[in-house]
C-alpha cells in the first residue's frame, strides 16, 4: 500500500500546554503546584481526547453519510493495556507532548506511568482483538469492537514467597478518562422464563418468550484512533445494570431490600473477566455474559440499521458482517435467528439466509478442554427459545448432513451441533461452522490442522467455507511506541513509512552485514537492556548482568507452552555449572512473565517451582555469574512493552500442533529477538521469512508427535536412559530448592512422568538444549548475532495486523475504506 506520512500535528507545543493547563484546572479542579502525576495524566489524557473525539465526531458522520457496510468484531475480551501513549503516538503529538510537559516541569514518562492497564483479556485472543481495532481505524475501514465493560479485569498477580497470589484489578477505580458513557443507547436484554406457543390466524405457529428477568446494557464507549488519526472508530463495551423491571411487585409487597438483591445480581454480569484461559469451566455467569454482550449488540446493529432502512430487511447482509472471535460470541448466531424469525416474522428459510450471510467466525486453538459446550438443561434454562432455535437449526443441518452422507450415522454424531453424551451438550465450535459463512484459522499450520483434523467432515460438506488468516501484531505499539530508540534508528535508515507499510523494513537487510549498522542497532539493544535490568531491580530487587544474553518467555502459564521445559533446561545447566565450574557457557538471565488461571494447580507449581529455582541459582555465587533467573510479576500489555524491546532470545516452545498461533513470537523477532522455537504455529512462517540462519528450530515436527502419540509415549523411557534428566527430575523432589520442604516440587516431576506428559515434554528435551548450545555459540559471535537480530526485524514485515486486516478485508469482510476528511 502506499501509505502517506502522519499530518503534522494539530497542536503546537504552546497550545497543547494550554490545553493540559485548562484541564488541570477546569477537569481536575487543581492546579500546576499541586498537582501529581496523576492529575496530570489526567489532564493530559483529557487534553489528547478533544482530538480524539474531534476525529471520532468526523468519522461517524462520514461512516453516516456514506451508509458504509461495516464489520462488527464481537470479542468477549479486548485487552487493550494503555491508551495515552498509543493516542498520542497516532496523533503523532507524542513528542510536542513530551515538550509541553517538560517545559511544565513534567516528564512524560512518570505520567505514562499513572495509567493502569485496560487488561479487559486473558492473553492472546484479546490481545489480537485490540490489534486489529488499531488496523482497522488505521486502514480506515468502518469497524466497531464489541465487548464487555468488565469491572475487574484480568486479575494482578503476586508472587508471595514464590507462589502466585491473585489480587483484584480494578482499572477505572479513579475514573477512566477515555470511555464516554452513552445512556441514549441502552439496551434491554431478556433471561430465563418459558417459551408460549401460539397458532397465528394465518395457521403459522408463532413462538413467544416470557422472560423471567430483564437486564439493562449500558455502553460505555472507547476511541479508537488510526494512525495518522484521521478515522476514529469506536470499541462499544456493555455494562449490565438492574432493569428495575419485575422488581416492583416484591418492592410493593415492602420487599425494598429484595429488590436490592435482584439489582446486585443483573450487575454481576459485567462484574469480573473469567481468567481460565484454554479450559472451559460450564459456568452459568459465563454464559449469560456471551448472551448479553451478544444480544445488546446485535440490537444496537439492529437499531443502526433501522434508522437507514427501515424494516427492509433485504440490505442487511450488504451492511452488516460479523466476526465471531472464537466460540464465545456464538449465541449471537440463534439470537439473530429468533431476532428474524419470531419479531420480524421472516420465514424460516429466508432469516438462515441472513444470519449464514453475517457471521464469520475465527477459531483460535485446538486444545479439546478449550472448546466450548453447554449443557442443553443450562441453556435451556437461562435461553429457553434459543435452545429450540438451536434443535431447529440442527434438525435441518442433519438433514443436509444425510443427504451428503445417506446413512452415516457416525458423521451425524460427529457433526451434530448436539453432543449425546449422558447430560447433552450443545457444542458451540459446531454451531459457529454451520452458521458462518467464512470460518479461519490463524496461522498456516493451525489452518491446516482445523481442516485435516478438527472439521475435516465440515471442509467436504463446504469446501470454500474453511480458510486461513494469519494473525499479527500493530507495528505501531510494538515498534514504533515500545522501541523508541529502535525507531528512530530505523527512521534514520529507510525513512518513516514502516509503521505503515512495514513490509518496507526488508531495506534494513541491505545493512545486515554493515558493521556501523550493527553497532547502531546492538547498541539499541544494550540500552534496553539496561532499562530493563533498573525495571527488573525495582519489581524484584535483583541485579542482573546486562551483559548476559536476555532470553525471555512471556505467556500465558500452561502445560503445552512448556514454561517447565525452559525450567528443565535451566536446571540442567546448573547442574552442568556445578559439576563443571568451567563449564563454557556465555553468561544468560532467563526472564519469565506469565499468569496462571486461578484453578490451574499444576500451573500455579510451575510457577513456585520457577520462583523457586531462581533463588537458589541467583544466590549460589558459584554459578550466578553465568546464570540468573527472573520472574517478573503481573505480566500484561505494559510490562511486556518493557521486556520485548530488550530481549536477545525469544522462547517459542510449544509442542508442536498446540499453539494455534502465538503473537508474542512476532512482537520479540520484531524487536530484534532470535525465537528458539518449535515448528508449532506463525514461529513456522517467521522461519520461512527470516531463513534458517536466523532462527534456531529445534523439537518435534506435528507428524512426529502424531506419530510418537500413536505408538505410545513412554517418558520413563527418556527419565532411565538419559542420566541429565533423571538427575533434573530427582533434584526437584529433594529439598535443595525447597530447604525443609522435601517434595514442594514433585508435582512438576511427576507432571513429566507416571501419567505421561501429554505435551511430550522429555521427548524434545535434547533437541531443546542443543538448540540452546548453538544460541550460546552464535551469541559469541557478535558479528554473526548482530545479523541475525537486523534479520528478524527486517523480515517482519508479513506479520503486521495490517496485513491481516487486509486479508479479513479481501477474502472475509468484503468491506471499503472510507475516508474522512479533515
Ligand atoms: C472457553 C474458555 C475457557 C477459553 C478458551 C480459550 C477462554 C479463552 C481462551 C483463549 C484462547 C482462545 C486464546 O487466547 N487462544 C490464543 O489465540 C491467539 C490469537 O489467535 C493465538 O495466537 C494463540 O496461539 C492462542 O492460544
Amino acid at each position: 500500500s502506499t501509505a502517506a506520512a502522519p499530518e503534522t500535528p494539530k497542536l503546537d507545543k504552546g497550545e497543547l500546554k494550554a490545553a493540559i493547563v485548562r484541564h488541570l484546572h477546569c477537569t481536575l479542579g487543581t492546579d500546576e503546584n499541586k498537582a501529581n502525576n496523576h492529575a496530570w495524566w489526567k489532564a493530559t489524557c483529557a487534553a489528547i481526547q478533544e482530538l480524539v473525539l474531534e476525529g471520532l465526531r468526523k468519522t461517524q458522520k462520514s461512516h453516516y453519510f456514506n451508509d458504509t457496510r461495516a464489520v462488527h468484531y464481537f470479542s468477549a475480551e479486548f485487552l487493550m493495556g494503555r491508551l495515552l501513549s498509543n493516542n498520542m503516538h497516532n496523533l503523532n503529538l507524542f513528542e510536542t507532548a513530551n515538550d509541553a510537559l517538560t517545559e511544565l516541569g513534567i516528564s512524560l514518562t512518570d505520567v505514562l506511568e499513572e495509567e493502569p492497564d485496560m487488561a479487559l483479556g486473558n492473553g492472546g485472543l484479546g490481545r489480537l482483538a485490540a490489534c486489529f481495532i488499531d488496523s482497522l481505524a488505521t486502514m480506515e475501514m468502518p469497524a466497531i469492537g464489541y465487548g464487555i465493560h468488565y469491572e475487574h479485569g484480568l486479575f494482578r498477580q503476586e508472587i508471595k514467597n514464590g507462589a502466585q497470589i491473585e489480587r483484584p484489578d480494578s482499572w477505572r477505580d479513579y475514573g477512566n478518562p477515555w470511555e464516554i458513557c452513552r445512556p441514549e443507547s441502552i439496551q434491554e436484554v431478556s433471561l430465563y422464563g418459558y417459551v408460549e406457543t401460539k397458532y397465528g390466524d394465518n395457521g403459522r405457529i408463532q413462538k413467544e418468550w416470557h422472560p423471567g428477568s430483564i437486564v439493562k446494557g449500558v455502553p460505555w464507549d472507547i476511541p479508537v484512533v488510526g494512525y495518522g488519526g484521521k478515522t476514529v472508530n469506536v470499541l462499544r463495551l456493555w455494562q449490565s445494570q438492574s432493569s428495575g423491571y419485575f422488581n416492583w411487585d416484591v418492592f410493593n409487597a415492602g420487599g425494598y431490600v429484595d429488590a436490592q438483591v435482584e439489582n446486585v445480581q443483573a450487575e454481576t454480569i459485567s462484574k469480573v473477566l473469567y481468567p481460565n484461559d484454554e479450559t472451559e469451566a460450564g459456568k452459568e455467569l459465563r454464559l449469560i455474559q456471551q448472551y448479553f454482550f451478544c444480544a445488546c449488540s446485535l440490537k444496537d446493529i439492529i437499531r443502526r440499521y433501522k434508522r437507514a432502512h427501515g424494516d427492509d430487511w433485504s440490505r442487511f447482509t450488504d451492511q452488516v458482517v460479523i466476526q465471531l472471535n472464537d466460540t464465545h460470541p456464538a449465541i449471537a448466531i440463534p439470537e439473530l435467528m429468533r431476532i428474524l424469525v419470531d419479531r420480524a416474522e421472516l420465514d424460516w428459510d429466508k432469516a438462515w439466509q441472513i444470519c449464514t450471510k453475517t457471521f464469520a467466525y475465527t477459531n483460535h486453538t485446538l486444545l479439546p478442554e478449550a472448546l466450548e459446550k453447554w449443557p442443553a438443561r443450562m441453556l435451556e434454562k437461562i435461553l429457553p427459545r434459543h435452545l429450540e432455535i438451536i434443535y431447529e437449526i440442527n434438525h435441518r443441518f442433519m438433514a443436509e448432513v444425510e443427504k451428503k452422507w445417506p446413512g452415516d450415522n457416525a458423521i451425524k454424531s460427529k457433526l451434530s451441533i448436539i453432543e449425546e453424551s449422558s447430560e447433552k451438550m450443545v457444542r458451540m465450535g459446531n454451531l459457529s461452522v454451520i452458521g458462518s459463512f467464512r470460518v479461519n484459522g490463524v496461522a498456516e499450520i493451525h489452518s491446516m490442522l482445523v481442516k485435516k483434523n478438527l472439521f475435516p467432515e465440515f471442509d467436504q460438506l463446504w469446501p470454500e467455507k474453511l480458510t486461513n488468516v494469519t494473525n499479527g501484531i500493530t507495528p505501531r505499539r510494538w515498534l514504533k511506541a515500545c522501541n523508541p530508540a529502535l525507531s528512530a534508528l530505523i527512521d534514520k535508515k529507510i525513512g518513516d513509512q514502516w509503521p505503515l507499510n512495514l513490509s518496507q523494513l526488508t531495506e534494513l537487510a541491505v545493512y545486515a552485514d554493515n558493521k556501523t549498522f550493527q553497532k547502531q542497532f546492538m547498541k539499541v539493544k544494550q540500552d534496553n537492556k539496561v532499562a530493563l535490568a533498573q525495571t527488573i531491580k525495582e519489581l524484584t530487587g535483583l541485579t542482573v548482568n546486562t551483559d548476559a544474553i536476555f532470553d525471555i518467555q512471556i505467556k500465558r502459564l500452561h502445560e503445552y507452552k512448556r514454561q517447565h521445559l525452559n525450567l528443565l533446561h535451566i536446571l540442567a545447566l546448573y547442574r552442568r555449572l556445578l559439576e563443571n565450574p568451567s563449564y563454557d557457557m556465555h553468561p544468560r538471565v532467563f526472564i519469565f512473565g506469565a499468569k496462571a488461571a486461578p484453578g490451574y494447580t499444576l500451573a500455579k507449581d510451575i510457577i513456585f517451582a520457577i520462583n523457586k529455582v531462581a533463588e537458589k541459582i541467583n544466590n549460589d555465587p558459584r554459578v550466578n555469574t553465568k546464570l540468573q533467573v527472573v520472574f517478573l510479576p503481573n505480566y500484561r500489555v505494559s510490562l511486556a512493552e518493557k521486556m520485548i524491546p530488550a530481549a536477545d532470545v525469544s522462547e517459542q516452545i510449544s509442542t508442536a500442533g498446540k499453539e494455534a498461533s502465538g503473537t508474542g513470537n512476532m512482537k520479540l523477532a520484531l524487536n530484534g529477538a532470535v525465537t528458539v522455537g518449535t515448528l508449532d504455529g506463525a514461529n513456522i512462517e517467521i522461519a520461512e521469512e527470516v531463513g534458517d540462519d536466523n532462527i534456531f528450530i529445534f523439537g518435534l515436527t506435528v507428524d512426529e508427535v502424531a506419530e510418537l502419540k500413536r505408538k505410545g509415549y513412554s517418558p520413563d523411557d527418556y527419565y532411565y536412559k538419559n542420566a541429565e534428566i533423571k538427575a533434573i527430575l530427582d533434584w526437584l523432589e529433594t529439598d535443595y530448592f525447597t530447604p525443609g520442604k522435601p517434595g514442594a516440587l514433585a508435582s512438576v516431576k511427576h507432571s513429566l512422568l507416571s501419567g505421561g506428559d501429554p505435551y511430550l515434554c522429555l521427548a524434545d528435551f535434547d533437541s531443546y538444549s542443543a538448540a540452546q548450545e548453538q544460541v550460546d555459540a552464535a551469541y559469541r559471535d557478535k558479528t554473526r548475532w548482530a545479523k541475525m537480530a537486523i534479520m528478524n526485524t527486517a523480515m517482519m514485515g508479513k506479520f503486521t495486523s495490517d496485513r491481516s486486516i487486509k486479508d479479513y478485508v479481501d477474502r472475509v469482510w468484503n468491506l471499503t475504506a472510507c475516508i474522512v476528511e479533515n
